[in-house]
């Protein structure tokens, strides 16, 4: 195995023998063999869309198939092989369909697009084969990975969105685009870069198609505050970003006795108007996922994955552990996926949470939240007279990702350090670094706004939009806002991608720069975009200040 695709990667270069994550090797090879099919399948899907054949199952099929493969979503080594099998035989039958549009299948197309295998064990050999280090060129090989990476990310929100009833074609199409584009020697660096930056404007499309979804069916975030302690009830905890498998859970243990928590990046779900007419839906309960091992154990009831972040389960709530959708694990059972527009059926979770003692304490209190775009807009009044009368100086973007690394304490330091005069904008997990060390507010508005999940970063890409209108400047990167981000996964690879398709310079990225970076595709970017590292919490806060 060989995969470098998250922050945590082994020596800061690349895993080789087992994932920092718990991934096997035999999973993260077939991932990258699922990753070679779905090329295979998109050299022929362009070629079909060409002749007007319209295959959403092959959308949809290669947009689950990458967000599967993203850091801590799926372990589980049957899903990849029966993956496997599937896209082959969809490949095959897209060959089929341009034959009979009309088409020809090319005379020697890239091995994605010929090779075929039938059994585990022949998919096993081929899958050491295919690996990220078989482009041999570095800047190459960096380009073609931050590409996959990005759409991998893509690939989730579309996810999301498509599960709401919201699709953009044009989404879809570039992913089948880009894929293809992997496979192809004669595209140099620069139509690589092009590519990448291209991803961006896809990425921007994406997290404002998934807000609509969002905001169209649950209503706009409004201002919330969370309880962090628990009730006497028993509950089943859900995790992950997916917001109608939250409704469907809701709906089904409403008048049950057993409450709802959420956890990691399912917490910004309160937000919404839709989710607060349930008397049930209790609180959020512990921290960002890495810290899961823990909290999964203390909470004693049913535990719901329903996506990325997922760790190797302990044995101490393993059996109290479920995942759904692309999530899995093995020997952890997995709910089922909606069968015909009806719902989920959550009933095993929820038979088993009322058998399960009330959650331990492990916090008391409330936090803020709830600052989407629709949020701050409405106190835009406010936040501009404090920009113009000087109570607000700088505004520090801290969106992201938290991670296990101690490193990241960083974050928590640097949050501490900034002036009272300054404004955090986060969304993703990377809040829970500082979203409990009450910071205080500004004339009411509270120093860490917390827009919702990293999707929402698309949220603070609209506020500072907004901003740059309402001050009448040329270029958003005139106003007061500094962005320090945290990475991990690679979702948080096409919010960076989106960002800078949209112009924003002088990203600063930590807590380690990404190890698919070759040195010359970094200075590309340092050159183009001014992007640049973390050091000490003191240098940056003088350097971030002074600009
Ligand atoms: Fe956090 Fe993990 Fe949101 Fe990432 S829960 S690192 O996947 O997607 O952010
Ligand atoms: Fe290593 Fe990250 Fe890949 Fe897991 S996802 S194998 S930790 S690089």
């Amino acid at each position: 195995m060989f995969c470098f695709q998250c922050q945590e990667t082994a020596k800061g270069s690349g895993c080789t023998i087992k994932g920092v994550c718990g991934k096997t090797d035999d999973v993260a090879n077939l991932q990258d063999l699922l990753i070679y099919v779905l090329k295979g399948i998109s050299i022929y899907a362009n070629q079909a869309g060409g002749l007007g054949v319209v295959r959403p199952d092959v959308n949809k099929f290669v947009m689950e198939s990458l967000f599967a493969t993203i850091t801590n979503a799926n372990f589980d080594k049957q899903v990849f092989i029966d993956r496997v099998r599937e896209g082959l035989k969809i490949r095959e039958g897209l060959k089929e369909d341009i034959v009979k549009a009309g088409g020809r299948i090319p005379e020697n197309p890239h091995d994605s697009a010929v090779w075929y295998a039938d059994t585990a064990a022949e998919f096993e050999v081929k899958a050491a084969q295919v690996g990220v280090l078989t482009t041999a060129n570095e800047d190459v090989r960096s380009l073609r990975e931050l590409l996959i990476y990005g759409l991998k990310g893509m690939a989730a929100y579309a996810e999301h969105a498509l599960t709401l009833g919201y699709n953009d074609d044009g989404i879809f199409r570039f992913m089948l685009k880009a894929l293809a584009a992997t496979t192809d020697d004669s595209l140099s660096a620069d139509d690589l870069v092009a590519l990448v930056l291209e991803a961006g404007k896809y990425g921007v499309d994406v997290m404002a198609l998934l807000d609509k979804a969002n905001t169209t069916t649950y209503g706009n975030p409004e201002l919330t505050k969370v309880e962090i302690g628990v009730r006497s009830n028993p509950g089943i905890l859900i995790s992950g970003h997916d917001l109608k498998d939250l409704e469907e859970l809701l709906q089904q243990t409403e008048g049950s006795g057993v409450d709802v928590y959420t956890h990691g990046e399912m917490l910004p779900a309160h937000y919404y108007p839709a989710f607060k007419k349930y008397a049930h839906f209790a609180g959020n309960y512990g921290n960002a996922w890495w810290k899961q091992d823990k909290e999964f154990a203390s909470f004693n009831g049913p535990i719901l994955l329903t996506t990325n972040c997922l760790t190797p389960p302990k044995d101490s709530y393993k059996d109290r552990l479920y995942t759904t959708g692309v999530v899995g694990f093995a020997g952890v059972k997995h709910i089922a996926d909606r069968k015909e527009g009806q719902p989920k059926d959550f009933s095993a979770i929820i038979e088993q949470a009322k058998k399960c003692p009330p959650p331990t304490e492990i916090e008391s209190g409330e936090i803020v939240g709830g600052f989407a775009h629709a949020q701050v807009l409405s106190l835009a009044d406010k936040v501009v007279e404090a920009v113009k009368s000087g109570a607000i100086k700088r505004f520090f973007v801290m969106a992201g990702c938290d991670g296990r690394m101690k490193s990241r304490e960083y974050y928590t330091h640097f949050a501490q350090a900034l002036p009272a005069d300054t404004v955090i904008l986060t969304a993703g997990c990377a809040k829970y670094k500082y979203n409990k060390l009450n910071l205080g507010d500004i004339g009411g508005i509270p120093r860490v706004l917390d827009a919702g999940q990293c999707n929402d970063s698309y949220s603070l890409a609209v506020i500072a939009l907004k901003l740059k209108e309402v001050f009448g400047l040329d270029d958003v990167n005139e106003l007061p806002i500094s962005y320090n981000i945290a990475w991990y996964e690679q979702k948080a690879v096409i919010v960076l991608l989106a960002l800078l398709y949209l112009g924003v310079k002088k990203i600063h990225l930590g807590p380690t720069l990404p190890a698919f970076l070759s040195p010359n595709v970094l200075k590309v970017l340092v050159e183009k975009f001014d992007i640049g590292g973390i050091s000490s919490v003191e240098d940056d806060l003088k350097m971030f200040m002074t600009v």
